[in-house]
């Protein structure tokens, strides 16, 4: 299996890597000094938990934004195919989807929705980094800009051109099967090679935008001081593919000046963090991960709220069993009880052998389901 492999970290579990990282936190954190042991609460007081596998490049964008936050965290791997009992059998998640991460019993699908989770719980009023920075010079900040980026043009346009080009004829036939299921079709593997070209040259497409929007010399996409999370969601899809058979003549630093020595700077400063383990993590056994998860309780649903003019126009109630899918593949519904529910996140409440969890999914991009009807109620 011949999958590009997204770089990975070290994993740094001393508790000397700890301290070190935490003095580059405020002195407001209430972690004693001589804990030796990564089982270190973050300054939230709650375990954050990444599920991931190596070679996932969306994962690896989660991993960025943990670094780019300065939040130490664990990390548990999961297969590249499912199942994935870590997650569905011992916490109920049937999303299968990869990244998920769990801060205590809140577990967060899609990594637009962890982007934002991670500012709302480790503000950098508390002396973590931002995902929103604003742009230089000014107080403003870009943050629903950034956000529909992130999910609409990266995730739903940029994304599937570069998984397009990947050498599909190389995979083996567990993995291809695995995700025709995924995308609710066999893949074409001829069919995929033919249309090539015409991704290639729709990437390059995006590259030309890419070059102009940095061609008035700004070091970040909307003119920061660092980098923000629409870099971060350009950069993983960039980072990845420019290693491609296929693509990498795309990347040529004479067409594309701006955007080659972007994709430099935005990995200069990911490596820079990294060099000081702002975020280090230690590898947790889906056994003991779910036992943290289910053994802290909901930190995030009042938050959320309950919007009933949303409930109302969706037909659904407070504490109905709903099913949340993902609109465009991967449509496995997570069941659960509805608790909480805004015009950007829905939240059901899930049972697995190791307990309960929060589970929570944005709005866009999802479908809820009242269970009752199994009508559709977007
Ligand atoms: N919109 C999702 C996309 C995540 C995604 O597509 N992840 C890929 C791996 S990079 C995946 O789940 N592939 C199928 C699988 O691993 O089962 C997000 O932002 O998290």
């Amino acid at each position: 299996m011949s999958w590009p492999r997204a770089s990975e970290a070290f994993c740094i579990s001393s508790g000397l890597s700890i301290r070190s990282t935490l003095n580059l936190y405020n002195d407001r954190t209430s972690i004693p000094p001589h804990c030796p042991h990564i089982d270190f609460p973050t300054m939230s007081g709650l375990p954050v938990v990444l599920y991931h596998y190596d070679a996932s490049p969306f994962a690896t964008k989660v991993k960025n934004m943990l670094t780019v936050k300065r939040i130490p965290h664990k990390r548990v791997a999961v297969g590249m195919t499912l199942p994935r009992p870590d997650l569905s059998e011992l916490l109920g998640v049937s999303y299968r989807r990869i990244p998920i991460l769990a801060i205590g019993n809140d577990v967060y699908c899609d990594s637009s929705l962890i982007a934002a989770a991670l500012e709302r719980r480790f503000p950098s009023s508390e002396g973590h980094g931002t995902l929103f920075p604003p742009r230089k010079g000014s107080d403003k900040v870009d943050t629903g800009l950034i956000k529909l980026l992130a999910m609409f043009w990266t995730d739903r346009a940029l994304f599937p051109l570069a998984a397009a080009n990947l050498p599909y004829e190389k995979f083996d036939k567990s993995f291809l099967d695995d995700r025709a299921a995924w995308m609710g079709a066999p893949i074409d593997i001829q069919g995929m090679k033919a249309k090539q070209p015409v991704t290639k040259s729709a990437i390059t497409s995006h590259m030309t935008l890419i070059e102009e929007q940095l061609s008035d010399g700004r070091e970040y996409l909307l003119d920061t001081a660092t980098p923000s999370l629409a870099d971060l969601s350009a950069h993983f899809i960039l980072d990845w593919m420019k290693v491609f058979r296929g693509v990498r003549d795309v990347f040529d630093s004479k067409v594309f000046p701006a955007t080659v020595n972007w994709l430099a700077r935005v990995s200069t400063y990911l490596k820079t963090l990294e060099k000081d383990s702002v975020a280090s993590f230690e590898v947790l056994s889906g056994k003991d991960a779910a036992k943290l998860i289910t053994s802290a309780s909901p930190k995030d649903i009042q938050h959320v709220g309950f919007d009933e003019a949303q409930a109302a126009l969706l037909k659904v109630h407070l504490g109905d069993i709903v099913s949340v899918i993902p609109s465009d593949n991967a449509k496995v519904p997570t069941i659960g009880k509805l608790i909480a529910l805004s015009k950007e996140e829905v939240v059901v409440q899930i049972h697995g052998s190791s307990g309960s969890v929060a589970c929570h999914f944005p709005r866009l991009n999802f479908v809820i389901q009242s269970g009752a009807t199994s009508k559709s109620a977007l």
